[in-house]
């Protein structure tokens, strides 16, 4: 190729880039009620800028290949910050390791656009071999805290089995999302640990902590279940028992493991908490979304917990490198009570869900818990079919 057609088709890329950073997002037909979901993702491999891919050195790649590719994007954190929705994404390269990034949006719903660079997160004495899947928290003390999965090679088991890797948690902070502050990782007396949150206000003067206790690195084994434990120091965060506030259960949406969203949203009526609950089937994992609700001068008591879940894979977020899955570690809560659910499908892209604090409250308050047996379920539901035939019949609807 010569280097005006090279340098035609660079603006070309950079073109048609743009424009498909600027489609607009719209609202899907309504669904559930409890959240409305939108026609295109928000984040895609698509959405990483064309320099974070191209070399666009003629005399380096007169080809103008694509010099390391980018796999997908997903499990991003939120926050709101200078008038922006700010997601921090996971992107995994082409190599399989995964880095972080922020995009920003002014709407959230749509024209999100990545910064030049992604986040230099820095290493601690003991490198990470692989970053992933940040909860973005405000917390009561200033900072914003990131905390993330950092994953590394198993030292004890043979040289022959180059899979096993232990899981932990790390932990940085920052004021603008750009520079970031590595902390130590964070101790517990779990073997792995994935899905640790930070609770945005002190408990008891202390840092306090969703975790995850688990043995092995995809089982929970004999851990499991969405736990709480209290740090006297954030710089370096060690706690002792992990409270179970969630625990995974026999034949439920959460019966395999299940792990906290993101941090938890402040309302009148206690913190409402999104997670992902996680059940086995013949094809593999399947990853739901699902809420609960806990006290407000307790955050690891449970008051309310309906059954089920709100949110499943659906139509083309069914499939992606790990299919049938749905999950979400990034919300955000705006001050008018709207609130903007991430949540990325099938371990592939990013995708948008708009609900308000009384819907999900509504949902989680009034829903019915899970009754445990199918005999209980038909009862639950016949309740509900007697009162809503009694409701038809008053008016006169043919059905
Ligand atoms: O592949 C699905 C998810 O699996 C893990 O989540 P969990 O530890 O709860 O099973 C994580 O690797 C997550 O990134 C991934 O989306």
């Amino acid at each position: 190729m010569d280097r005006n057609i090279f340098n035609s088709r660079i603006k070309s890329l950079y073109e048609q880039h743009k424009k498909f950073l600027e489609i607009k997002n719209e609202k899907k037909e309504r669904g559930n009620g409890i959240v409305e979901r939108y026609r295109n993702p928000v984040l895609t491999a698509g959405h990483t800028p064309i320099h974070w891919r191209y070399d666009l050195n003629y005399d380096t790649n007169p080809h103008l290949l694509e010099r390391i590719g980018i796999n997908c994007v997903f499990n991003a954190g939120a926050i709101e910050l200078d008038g922006k929705i700010c997601l921090v994404a996971r992107v995994e390269g082409a190599d399989r390791k995964s880095f972080f990034a922020v995009a920003e949006s002014i709407n959230g719903i749509d024209q999100f656009k990545f910064r030049d660079y992604p986040i230099t997160m820095p290493e601690t004495d003991d490198p990470d071999i692989n970053v992933y899947d940040m909860r973005l928290v405000r917390h009561e003390d200033g900072w914003i805290y990131g905390l993330f999965c950092t994953e590394r090679k198993d030292p004890t088991v043979p040289r022959e089995d180059t899979s096993s890797a232990i899981a932990r948690a790390g932990i940085a902070r920052t004021r603008n999302l750009n520079e970031w502050e590595r902390l130590a990782d964070f101790k517990s007396n779990s073997p792995q640990q994935r899905n640790l949150v930070l609770h945005p206000e002190f408990v008891n003067g202390k840092y306090a902590f969703y975790t995850r206790p688990q043995d092995g690195f995809i089982s929970a084994g004999s851990g499991g279940g969405i736990g709480w434990a209290l740090s006297g120091s954030i710089e370096n965060a060690v706690v002792g028992e992990e409270i179970i506030v969630d625990d995974r259960q026999y034949h439920t949406i959460k019966e395999v493991k299940n792990g906290q969203g993101p941090a938890p949203i402040k309302t009148a009526n206690g913190w409402l908490h999104l997670a992902h609950g996680v059940r086995n089937t013949a094809a593999g994992l399947r990853y739901v979304l699902y809420v609960f609700v806990t006290k407000l001068d307790e955050p690891h008591k449970i008051i309310y917990s309906p059954g089920g879940y709100f949110m499943a894979p659906q139509d083309e977020e069914r499939t992606g490198d790990v299919s049938n899955v749905l999950f979400a570690n990034g919300w955000v809560a705006r001050d008018n009570g709207d609130i903007l659910i991430y949540y990325a499908s099938s371990d592939t892209r990013m995708h948008v869900a708009t609900t308000t604090t009384e819907k999900m409250l509504d949902y989680a308050m009034n829903t019915p818990p899970d009754p445990g047996r199918s005999y209980a379920c038909v009862q639950q539901r016949n309740e509900l079919i007697s009162n809503n035939l009694e409701i038809l019949k008053s008016m006169n609807i043919d059905y």
